[in-house]
This record gives structure tokens, C-alpha cells and sequence, in this order.
């Protein structure tokens, strides 16, 4: 069986690797469309042998299709998915427009595919920064429960876009010719620099990216009051996220305990070699798949905390293969289509 798959942004960051990730990997497409705003129709795309060209979205560009990967923002998935829904299709939604929707599942297949199964229509990708952290963090947690997670991020620019990560290379290449650097997309240059993330702040002084991970975790491993605290920066780093976790269990957690755990965790590849110094770095992690773990270690401040640093890349497991990884998962349980709609509910 092969699907009518729609990918609405494609021609961002996100979306591009959409259409390598569906080809790579041999998703069952019948026919793709692609579909960004009106900026870039006509814009011709390559999948498989093929040249689509992209259309702007509009009302009846969901009609007779089976899937919709959704990358354009929050807005626009807002504006698109109900109408993508009635059509018939499954809309696998990578913005945050409905990932703490009690209706939606929130999915990161190495650790709740079973919520898929609950979907009635729309499935949200979680934040890049959450995934990262929930592929390394649960095969832990299932083995002895978390009390709390500190988490600090080095977040690349990928995170905002397409434009932004040209934004990063046009400010670095202005700074060498001795140019002021221009920022449209981000607030403050980020080449030779870095900032705080920023989202908007809630009242009690986090950023929403910061609530993203407190928030979408607990919904994700289904621990309401998981205690997590986050610190969100943006680097000067093209296309992967990292990030430094601490982690207090229950009970002493030993290092060789985790490197076992975490040698078999699917997603996950240990990247430790002490002698060298040589832990996940982003250049390492871009344009692969699994998120790169390393540098475990006890915490001695605590005798229940244990250190770890990963790298993953934010537009592949973060957001693209994530997403492609849910529809392959709706493919093998018969979730997806008009008819398993009706059949889960
Ligand atoms: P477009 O190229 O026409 O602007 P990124 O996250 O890399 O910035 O990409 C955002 C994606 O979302 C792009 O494909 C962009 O298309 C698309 N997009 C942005 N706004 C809209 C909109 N209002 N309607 C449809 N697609 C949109
Ligand atoms: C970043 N993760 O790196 C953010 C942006 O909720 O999908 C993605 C926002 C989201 O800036």
C-alpha cells in the first residue's frame, strides 16, 4: 500500500529534509505535493527522479491526501490542520500549535509510539530540544525513575529556520570583512556570539522554549510532575543541538550502569573516548540519525546525580526524522488513512 503524503513547508529547512528523509528511507508515497506560501510557488523541487513543483496552500490542497507532514510554523499549521483533517488526511504536525492538546498525541517513537494509537487526526512532533533529551533521558528513567533533570542547551540556528541559519553565515562572513553584521531573523548577532533563547518569558522568568521542555517531557514519558529545570541558548552552530543534562535519580545510578543502558538504547550512540578529550560535538551529529551521548559521568555534588552531554541534529531527529519516524509507525499499525480514523475511535 503507498500513501498521497503532502509536505506543507517544504521548502524550509525542516521540509527539505522532509523530502530526503522520505525518499532515503522508502516511505510508500503514491504522489507528493509540496506546499509553502505563495512566496515560493512554482519553485520546482526534486524527489526521486522526479521535479514537483510547489504550490501555495489553499483549500483544496488537501484533498485526496493521506498525509500531511506539517513544517510551516505554528500559525499555519493552526490555520491548515482542521481543514487538512476533514479532507481525510493524518496531519504529523511539527509546530507547537497543538503538541499540549489533551486530543493529541505527542510522540517521540523510541519512547511513547503506544499514544499513536489514540490519534483522531492530528499528531504533534515535539520541540528539537525536547526529543534530543527524551531519547537519551528515558531509557534511564526506565530503569530506575528520575527525581529531576537540569538541563542546559546549545541550541543552533537551524532551530529558527532556513533564513536563519543563512542569517548566521551572512553575519560570520560580514564580521571577517570587518562589516557590521545585519540580524533580521534572530534579535542580537549570533556569529561570535551567543544569547539566551529568545522566546517569549513567562512570569516566573523562563522562556517558552525553556517550558517546552519541562512541559512536552512530562507529557511525552506521561510523568505529570517530573521535575525539570532548563536553560536555553542559542549558539553559533549551523544544524545541531546540544545539550548538558544532569539528572538526580531516586537512588546512585553508577556510569557503568548508563553506558550499559544507553549501548542498547535505540536512537542513542555513545560517542566517549576519555583519553582524547573527545565527546558529541554538532559536527559530528549533523545528518545523522542517532543523538550522540557521551561524557557520563557521577555528579560529585550529589550522590544520586549523574552528568551527561549530548548532540543531536536538531533538523533530523529534532524535527524530520522524527516526523517521518511517527508516519512509518501509522504505516505499521494501519493508523493511517480515512479508514483507520474511523477504525480508532
Ligand atoms: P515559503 O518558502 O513560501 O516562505 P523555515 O522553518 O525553514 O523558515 O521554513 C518555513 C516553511 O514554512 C517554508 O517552507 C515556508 O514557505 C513555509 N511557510 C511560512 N509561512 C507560510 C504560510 N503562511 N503558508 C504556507 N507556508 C508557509
Ligand atoms: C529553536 N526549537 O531551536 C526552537 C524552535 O516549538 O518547534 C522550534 C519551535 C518549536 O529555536
Amino acid at each position: 500500500k503507498s500513501y498521497r503524503v503532502a509536505i506543507l513547508g517544504a521548502t524550509g529547512a525542516v521540509g527539505t529534509e522532509l523530502l530526503e528523509l522520505l525518499d532515503s528511507r522508502n516511505f510508500p508515497v503514491a504522489e507528493l505535493k509540496l506546499l509553502a506560501s505563495s512566496r515560493s510557488a512554482g519553485t520546482q523541487l526534486r524527489f526521486k527522479e522526479e521535479k514537483i513543483a510547489v504550490e501555495a496552500v489553499n483549500e483544496q490542497s488537501f484533498d485526496q491526501v493521506d498525509l500531511v507532514l506539517a513544517s510551516a510554523g505554528a500559525t499555519t499549521s493552526k490555520q491548515w490542520a482542521a481543514q487538512a483533517v476533514e479532507a481525510g488526511a493524518v496531519v504529523i504536525d511539527n509546530s507547537s500549535a497543538f503538541r499540549m492538546d489533551a486530543q493529541v498525541p505527542l510522540i517521540v517513537p523510541e519512547v511513547n509510539p503506544e499514544a499513536a494509537a489514540s490519534h483522531q487526526g492530528i499528531i504533534a512532533n515535539p520541540n528539537c530540544t525536547t526529543i534530543l533529551m527524551a531519547v537519551a533521558v528515558w531509557p534511564l528513567y526506565q530503569v530506575q525513575p528520575i527525581r529531576r533533570i537540569v538541563v542546559s542547551t546549545y541550541q543552533s540556528a537551524s532551530g529558527a529556520g532556513a533564513r536563519a541559519m543563512d542569517e548566521l553565515k551572512a553575519q560570520a562572513r560580514a564580521i571577517l570583512q570587518g562589516e557590521t553584521p545585519q540580524t533580521e531573523i534572530f534579535p542580537y548577532p549570533l556569529a561570535f556570539n551567543l544569547f539566551p533563547h529568545n522566546s517569549p518569558l513567562n512570569e516566573s522568568g523562563y522562556c517558552q522554549e525553556e517550558m517546552k521542555m519541562v512541559n512536552e517531557t512530562r507529557k511525552i514519558f506521561g510523568v505529570e510532575d517530573l521535575r525539570i529545570s532548563a536553560t536555553c541558548v542559542r549558539v553559533p552552530v549551523l544544524r545541531a543541538h546540544s545539550e548538558a543534562i544532569n539528572l538526580e535519580f531516586d537512588e546512585p545510578f553508577s556510569v557503568a550502569k548508563a553506558l550499559e543502558v544507553l549501548s542498547q538504547a535505540p536512537g542513542v550512540e555513545l560517542r566517549e573516548d576519555w583519553q582524547a578529550n573527545y565527546f558529541p560535538m554538532p559536527i559530528d551529529a549533523t545528518g545523522r540519525d542517532p543523538v550522540l551521548v557521551g561524557r557520563i559521568r557521577q555528579d560529585i555534588s550529589h550522590p544520586c546525580g549523574l552528568e551527561l552531554w549530548l548532540s543531536g541534529d536538531q533538523v533530523r531527529k529534532g524535527a524530520a526524522l522524527n516526523a517521518v519516524q511517527i508516519a512509518e509507525l501509522l504505516v505499521a499499525k494501519n493508523l493511517l488513512g480515512r479508514s483507520s480514523l474511523v477504525a480508532s475511535h
